[in-house]
């Protein structure tokens, strides 16, 4: 209906001549609870929009993302989509999409090509301010005391933008008072079981940790089950800041076993398909579109938890 008549292509259209526009997209992972709401968001308003999507999943590697992109272009999709595991490393892959005339969309993760042309928009959160909003809270928390706080860290996957920004944000922010000492930090890959593992680590090295941030909120429900496991109260004794906002980390947080919570929305689907429609039709697009979000207080928590749809 819309197609904008003379020759009625660009010579990038798709793998198919059914008139539906096909997306090529090359999801991180299954690693979190974000991850699969985020994953469920794209597959649901793919279909809403009419778009036929071709899903990858790469486990965690950037290799495989980049397998996928290449076989997306094989096939001819219109456009491509892709969530980077990592910030470094997809000039090569980027150059070879847009090579071959299919404009590509950045999901959730940014990438650090410095060639800005190499896509045509980034969608997704600012987790450098994420990581700010979480050193706020500490901040305000600790403002009747000067004795040490002491916190450890959670990070999430090494050289992923979210892990990145997370922690330059908060570092940035208790960097004001030096009071404020990360006595250990280290990733736990964004998953549960990884932080519980580096948690429980973290517990037998300091006897006395104040604080624990975690960058996503599985790692946090993982270092909840170390904590409770060490004899000690998690959100009482050990005061937790994770960021997400998961249904499981906002029953955690309500139940006051975290402290606060920092909102990532992962329901980025019905936005990217409005893109895609948007970058297929040739019009042009904000280089950057920034997701809206909020936090999570324990009474907050409990309010809006029945109405939460991850
Ligand atoms: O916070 C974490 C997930 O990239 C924003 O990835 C995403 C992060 C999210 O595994 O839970």
């Amino acid at each position: 209906m819309t197609a904008c008549g003379g020759d009625g292509g660009d010579g990038a259209g798709g793998g198919t001549d059914d008139g539906k526009i096909t997306l090529g997209f090359s999801q991180v992972g299954a690693e979190s609870g974000w991850r699969t709401a985020n994953t469920k968001s794209i597959q649901d308003s793919a279909k809403q929009a009419g778009i036929d999507l071709k899903f990858s999943d790469a486990q965690q590697k950037q290799e495989n993302q980049i397998k996928a992109i290449r076989s997306f272009i094989q096939q001819k999709v219109d456009i491509i989509a892709f969530s980077p595991v990592v910030e470094s490393g997809w000039d090569t892959v980027l150059k070879e999409a847009k090579d071959a005339g299919i404009p590509v969309i950045l999901t959730d993760r940014a990438v650090d090509s410095t060639d800005t042309t190499l896509y045509k928009t980034f969608i997704g959160s600012d987790f450098v301010e994420e990581g700010k909003k979480a050193g706020d809270w500490l901040v305000n928390q600790y403002t009747t005391t000067t004795d040490p706080v002491n916190i450890v860290e959670l990070q999430g996957t090494t050289g992923s933008a979210p892990a990145n920004d997370r922690k330059k944000g908060f570092g940035d922010v208790i960097a004001t008072d030096p009071k404020f000492k990360i006595i250990a930090s280290q990733t736990g890959e964004f998953t549960r079981a990884k932080g519980k593992e580096v948690m429980e680590a973290f517990l037998k090295a300091n006897p006395d940790i104040d604080v624990l941030y975690a960058h996503n909120d599985d790692m946090g429900l993982g270092a909840i089950e170390a904590i409770e496991g060490a004899g000690k109260k998690p959100g009482t004794d050990i005061k937790i800041i994770t960021v997400d906002a998961v249904h499981d980390g906002m029953q955690a947080l309500a139940d006051g076993k975290i402290n606060f919570i920092v909102e990532c929305s992962p329901l980025l689907g019905p936005q990217l398909m409005d893109l895609v429609q948007k970058v297929h039709a040739g019009e042009t697009v904000e280089p950057r579109v920034i997701t809206k979000e909020t936090t999570f207080t324990q009474e907050q928590a409990k309010a809006v938890l029945p109405e939460r749809q991850y």
